[in-house]
């Protein structure tokens, strides 16, 4: 069964791009929310001792859609958390390398990860992702995520609903982004993911008790 996996840093240690009164409700009560109902769904369903990905995948195929959005809002935003870092640091080695390839320099992914994000028409989420190809920034709608797509491997991802960022920086989606971006994006997750992508280790997997 999924568990509800505590915050990987400290409430404050985001500040001040996202604020410790932003994660004590964003995690503590949305996600926590998000884990309690899939967990009930997922018994009603007979998934209950399938790891999340495996339920968010045989949601999507089958149903029930309630238990696809809480299971892959779950999932969203345990990777979330592991998207961001107190501890910044820009992208490094062959991530750096296929980032130049794809978008020119880091400021290119930028414009593109933040006109994506913020154009994004209501709740979503922002995708980095390896396609097996190339890096790609991809949107999804509501609780939608890469793992229903079998190319797709998410390197790093961004949460575009309003909890996310309204008591910190109100209606401006695109300063939220332009702040995520530079000062807690956590590069050296994305580049495990990335070396996970092509067979070096494996890629983050949602906990289960
Ligand atoms: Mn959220």
């Amino acid at each position: 069964m999924p568990i509800l996996p505590p915050l990987p840093y400290a409430y404050d240690s985001l500040e001040p791009t996202i604020g410790a009164e932003t994660l004590h409700l964003h995690h503590d009560k949305h996600h926590a929310g998000y884990v309690k109902k899939t967990e009930a769904l997922a018994g009603e369903a007979g998934l209950r001792d399938k790891p999340l990905e495996a339920i968010v995948r045989e949601a999507a195929r089958s149903g029930p859609k309630t238990l696809f959005n809480n299971a892959a809002q779950a999932w969203n935003h345990g990777f979330y958390w592991q998207s961001m870092t107190p501890a910044f640091e820009p992208p490094r080695g062959d991530l750096a390398q296929a980032i130049a390839a794809a978008f020119g320099d880091l400021d290119g992914l930028k414009t593109q990860l933040v006109e994506t994000g913020a154009g994004h028409f209501g709740s979503g989420w922002v995708w980095l992702v390896w396609t097996g190809e190339a890096l790609k920034v991809i949107a999804t709608h509501d609780a939608a995520n890469p793992l229903t797509d079998d190319d797709s491997t998410p390197l790093i991802g961004c949460d575009l609903w309003e909890h996310a960022y309204y008591l910190d920086h109100q209606n401006d989606r695109e300063a939220y982004l332009e702040a995520w971006f530079d000062t807690v994006a956590n590069w050296a997750f994305a580049e495990a993911q990335f070396k996970a992508a092509k067979g070096d280790g494996r890629p983050w997997t949602y906990p289960a008790a």
